[in-house]
């Protein structure tokens, strides 16, 4: 189609912020900076990870452009643009995090296979949209609906982007129709970051975001929605993004025994520190944060600077002025991040440890061996910083 395109080369790439840390150049995927990450609740745009299968597509004819509304309903229908801003529109806050957010440590005990990530491939915006629930009954899909009398359980998302582990073919998710239909699950086809206009590296026109859940299954640049009765079989849902027990290799991988995760589970990282410090009269500011997935909030972040001998408890915030309380609408936004803050004595070299606990009393796992998996996803083992007291004569 003119004006819309899903290139195949890396030659027409959007610019991007030089403080970035690059993980890999084409398809591109970068992190912002530990210290850059927690400037602020809101992750500015420029500084949100950036995590590509592919070139990024370029759509120049904004009036051509539309989402073809496919499968098991009675109507197939094209939907432009014009059709989603007449929709109701809803902002929420909602914390992306990639599946492979802190690989690299996961990789350094025993390798894994992917992109490598420090603590940052994750971000908080303020996603601008329709809801999919008010989308799919343009098409006759009534609000809560978990099946349609044609069999329809599923609602897969296709992309405009080309991708090799798809040989050539289109990033492609699925999310239960029961989750899609669900007002309450604020499911939104996203046409706003942060109050602009997406931009191209984020899905411009339209993206998909599904709070609570892993961040491969929000598919950027849609092209089409399909209703079906299996879950996606492309590649990202069946061969990827699974996770594995320890034992699994490459080896003896049977990927059809594992359903494609979705869930997030509870995370935290400080990054007001890196891995390695030299501090000045042992006082450090141990900044970071906590975040779980399926709307569960933060019940609470446990700090040690003993290696996890003895802990202390972090102030935990959203919003400045407004305290935060996990699981209450009013004061707290559901689906997004909390920062936390502790600043203690570390009178001698010491290994700083941050745990999360959600508020279902999930906590993350102590060490990276218990939950090693093959693709180096959901590293959520208690994060581990090192400080040395450095002394003024140094
Ligand atoms: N079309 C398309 N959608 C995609 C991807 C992609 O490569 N292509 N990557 C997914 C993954 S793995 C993640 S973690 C998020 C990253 O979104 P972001 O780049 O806006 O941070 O987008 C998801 N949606
Ligand atoms: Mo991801």
């Amino acid at each position: 189609m003119p004006g819309i395109k899903g290139p195949s080369e890396y030659s027409q790439e959007p610019p991007r912020h030089p403080r970035l840390r690059i993980n890999a150049k084409e398809p591109f995927n970068a992190e912002p900076l530990r210290s850059d990450l927690i400037s602020s609740y809101v992750t500015p745009v420029d500084f949100f990870y950036k995590r590509n299968h592919g070139p990024i597509p370029i759509v120049d004819d904004i009036e051509r452009y539309c989402v073809s509304m496919t499968g098991l309903i009675d109507n197939p229908k094209q939907l432009f643009m014009k059709d989603i801003w007449n929709l109701p529109k809803y902002n929420v806050t909602a914390t992306l995090q990639c599946a492979g957010n802190r690989r690299t440590a996961m990789s350094n005990t025993k390798t894994v296979k992917g992109v490598g990530w420090d603590v940052a491939a994750l971000g908080n915006a303020v996603w601008g949209g329709a809801k999919l629930a008010d989308v799919l009954e343009l098409v006759g899909i009534p609000k809560l609906t978990s099946a349609t009398p044609s069999g329809g359980k599923h609602v897969e998302f296709v992309s405009i982007d080309k991708c090799k582990e798809e040989n050539g073919g289109p990033y492609k998710a699925s999310i239960p129709l029961s989750q899609a239909t669900n007002p309450g699950a604020d499911v939104l086809l996203a046409y706003e970051m942060n109050g602009k206009t997406l931009n191209r590296d984020h899905g411009y026109p339209l993206r998909v975001v599904v709070p609570g859940i892993i961040g491969a299954r929000s598919v950027k640049w849609l092209d089409s929605i399909g209703i079906i009765t299996e879950e996606c079989q492309g590649f990202f849902m069946q061969k990827d993004y699974k996770m594995f027990p320890p034992s699994v290799n490459w080896d003896n991988i049977d990927w059809s025994t594992r359903k494609p995760q979705m869930d997030f589970p509870v995370q935290s990282a400080i990054c007001s520190l890196e891995d390695v410090n030299v501090v000045k009269n042992g006082k450090v500011t141990i900044k970071g944060y906590a975040v779980s997935g399926g709307g569960r909030g933060i019940e609470r972040v446990d700090i040690s600077v003993d290696g996890g001998k003895t802990w202390v408890e972090a102030s935990r915030y959203q919003k400045a002025g407004i305290p935060y309380v996990a699981g209450d609408i009013s004061s707290s936004d559901k689906w997004a991040w909390v920062f936390f803050e502790a600043h203690t004595d570390v009178p001698k070299d010491a290994e700083i440890v941050a745990k999360a606990v959600d508020i279902a009393a999930n906590v993350q796992p102590e060490s990276v061996e218990a939950i090693w998996n093959l693709r180096g996803i959901l590293n959520t083992s208690w994060h581990r910083v090192h400080v040395r007291v450095g002394h003024s004569n140094m």
